[in-house]
């Protein structure tokens, strides 16, 4: 597992991903991730572009391993932020919620990795062919925006579609959801909701306590009728956005409804009234704990867990 060439290609101890989650993965959660051996990520989100080259430079000052951004594409800063990645250097850039065909030359150029997130087979393939680096593979069990696909029924058609690296995301925060996805052939995980509920984590508290309350079927995808389909934890917000798509509302009045609400979540606490963005592993992580305890926790596990399946097979 250690020696893949995901490793190699990123210049990291383990092949564990933090994902680059809007509002919560801060300097903070990235720093911590990439000192623990790691690939930390700051989630870029909507944040204007000076917001994101201090989140950057604090990240440098906390540490000297690399890290990455990622950039949500349809920010309404996209193209402001790609600038200051590039005038940063930072040295992996992921994307999400899009296709980022028309940055990649450019990111390329100053020789950052790339590393597209794509919830289908067809988009994979197609930003193989502009020579990324590698692919995240999201499953539909993630928190936030998603695709259809199971991580299971993901993993490994865009194994086989594409030569380069697949890291997987969707439904793993332990030992067994690593290994898990290396059986279906990728190289590496990408790790989201297991991340905010870690003592480095700058979310809100109430936001880490609906994690560890939540159970498997907390959480449901909103958004599918403005063709923005998200996964939250199920609360107040989620009933009057439901009984609203019912009513006939418009997909403004429902973006309308949405605007801002991850921030009122993540920063303010309100996990009643704000969008608590959360995979539905949700329901098997019971503590906070330290980004070095889950990393450690997840790799010292493996071991028995393939020993395990030879129990069974
Ligand atoms: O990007 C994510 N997850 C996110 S972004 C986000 S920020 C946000 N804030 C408020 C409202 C909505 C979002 C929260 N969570 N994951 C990566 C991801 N990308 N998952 C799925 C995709 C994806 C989906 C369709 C990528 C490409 C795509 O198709 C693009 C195309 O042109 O084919």
């Amino acid at each position: 597992m250690f020696k893949s060439k995901l490793c190699q290609l990123l210049n990291i101890k383990y092949p564990i991903l933090q994902g680059g989650m809007a509002w919560v993965a801060t300097s903070e959660l990235a720093a911590a991730v990439s000192n623990a051996g790691g690939l930390g990520i700051i989630g870029a989100g909507h944040m204007p572009p000076d917001v994101l080259r201090s989140e950057i430079q604090k990240t440098k000052a906390l540490t000297n391993k690399v890290f990455g951004v990622n950039i949500m594409l349809m920010s309404p800063f996209v193209k402001e932020v790609m600038q200051v990645v590039i005038d940063e250097r930072v040295p992996v850039i992921t994307t999400g919620a899009g296709n980022p065909g028309e940055y990649i030359p450019a990111l390329k150029e100053i020789g950052s990795k790339v590393i597209p997130v794509v919830a289908s087979v067809a988009l994979a393939k197609r930003l193989e062919r502009t020579g990324v680096d590698a692919i995240i593979a999201e499953g539909q069990e993630s928190g936030g925006h998603v695709g259809e696909i199971s991580t299971m029924s993901l993993i490994p058609q865009i194994v086989d579609a594409v030569e380069i690296p697949v890291i997987a995301a969707g439904g793993i925060a332990d030992s067994r959801g690593v290994v898990a996805a290396m059986a279906l052939g990728a190289q590496g995980v990408q790790i989201g909701t297991r991340f905010v509920a870690s003592l480095e984590c700058i979310a809100h508290a109430n936001y880490k306590n609906a994690i560890l309350k939540a159970k498997d079927r907390s959480t449901i995808v909103t958004g599918i009728a403005t063709g923005h389909p998200v996964r939250v934890l199920t609360n107040k917000f989620t009933r009057e956005y439901h009984a609203m798509e019912k009513n006939g509302s418009s997909p403004e009045e429902l973006e309308q409804l949405g605007a801002g609400k991850l921030r009122i979540a993540a920063r303010e606490g309100d996990v009643d009234y704000g969008s608590v963005m959360i995979g539905q592993i949700a329901g098997m992580i019971t503590d906070i704990k330290s980004v070095e305890d889950i990393i450690q926790d997840i790799v010292k596990g493996i071991p028995n867990i393939v020993s395990g399946l030879s129990e069974n097979v």
